[in-house]
């Protein structure tokens, strides 16, 4: 079988770059995108000045004006990043008719068919580059593999502006130096842990038996062996639709009573906020979902239609409400607590054609 051809296309500091060129007096200067210092706001995003200062993404505003004092924080305008994150789609399915969508500014293309460019992936993501520079005023990195998995690494390899190749000849060389930590999934914890088994490379990953990576990882130890030797087949899914988004937590010890659930509950909140953050493009929340597991593992859940959908959907009033009404189903000790939302995707294109290309900016 021949390899596939994937491109994985990333915009470059997307919310704070699209700010940028809706206002050119902002070049330059430490910017973010988040909520406000004064509250207990977040940082969505922040450009490659103010990274420079150590602000990054799902930090508190307020820590990234301590280490930034010259920083400015844009409220973000999602309406405007979804409206850019179509144009890039219409540019996408120029060259591909497999395009999935992982959030506003984060795609896979599968180019594998394709007879543009003479049928060289490289050129085909470097038309793509050159386009969105010119037609859209914006950089995105790119990166082109045989699988998902290296296409995802390779575009993050030169990010800014970058792209970066890895041909089907060169994955083992390049897999074999890649640290573990670049794997998608491998977060602290499991570099940690293979760090105590002697890993720190996909080379030396390779090393270890399916055996033991399986006993020390579960399913995901079987991932590993693969994704060690460079191998992932996932396919391009076009239209892979979400039907919901959630976040929860196992406490240490369980909770007793409700004040301190409200409280882990805010905290959940705070991270489904940033979560949903990222796909809101593409999804509108239909319902509020609350999950209780009680210490004795048993488990309730709860949703509630949200009545008017122009509504903020993150009201801690009704999921406090919510909680209250699924806790009192068991009333026990509560082991671990979820909220989450039911979504419904967005019609597709429906306001692509009102952003101007170049122009000034929306509202203007
Ligand atoms: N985002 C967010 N909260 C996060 C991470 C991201 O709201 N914790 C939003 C803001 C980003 C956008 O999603 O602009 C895209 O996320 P990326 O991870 O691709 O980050 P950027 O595009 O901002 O920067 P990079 O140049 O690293 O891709
Ligand atoms: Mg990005």
């Amino acid at each position: 079988m021949e390899p596939r051809k994937i491109i994985h296309i990333d915009a470059d500091s997307f919310y704070a770059s699209v700010e940028t060129r809706e206002n050119p007096d902002l070049v330059g200067r430490p910017l973010a995108v988040g909520g406000s210092a004064e509250g207990r706001g977040v940082i969505a995003t922040a450009n490659y000045e103010a990274r420079a200062f150590g602000v990054r993404s799902a930090m508190a505003s307020a820590r990234a004006v301590a280490l930034c004092p010259g920083l400015l924080i844009l409220p973000p305008r999602f309406d405007l990043y979804r409206a850019v994150s179509r144009q890039f789609h219409t540019i996408f399915h120029d060259y591909a008719s497999l395009v999935e969508p992982l959030s506003l500014d984060e795609a896979y293309l599968d180019v594998s068919a394709s007879t543009r460019c003479q049928g060289s992936a490289t050129l085909i993501a470097a038309e793509i580059r050159a386009r969105i520079r010119s037609e859209l005023a914006l950089t995105v990195s790119a990166g082109v593999a045989p699988n998902k998995f290296l296409a995802k690494v390779a575009s993050d390899w030169r990010k800014p502006d970058g792209l970066f190749t890895i041909a089907p000849e060169q994955v083992a060389q390049f897999v074999a130096a890649l640290p573990v930590a670049r794997i998608s999934g491998v977060g602290r914890v499991t570099a940690e842990k293979l760090r105590r088994l002697g890993v720190a490379t996909c080379g030396d990953l390779q090393a270890i038996p399916l055996e033991t990576l399986v006993q020390r990882f579960g399913r995901y130890g079987s991932r590993l062996f693969e994704l060690a030797r460079g191998e992932d087949g996932r396919r391009v899914q076009p239209s892979r639709l979400r039907k919901s988004i959630s976040v929860e937590r196992t406490f240490a010890t369980d909770l007793q009573q409700l004040p301190d659930m409200i409280e882990a509950l805010d905290a959940l909140l705070a991270e489904l906020e940033r979560r949903f953050a990222r796909i809101a493009g593409s999804y509108a929340p239909i319902k509020r979902v609350i999950k209780v597991k009680y210490g004795d593992f048993t488990q309730t859940t709860l949703e509630e239609m949200m009545v008017d959908r122009a509504q903020e959907w993150n009201r801690p009033p009704e999921f406090h409400r919510l909680l209250e009404a699924a806790w009192a189903r068991g009333g026990g000790p509560v082991r671990l607590l979820g909220a989450g939302l039911r979504l419904r995707p967005r019609a597709a294109g429906a306001d692509a054609q009102q952003l101007p290309l170049f122009g000034p900016p929306a509202g203007e």
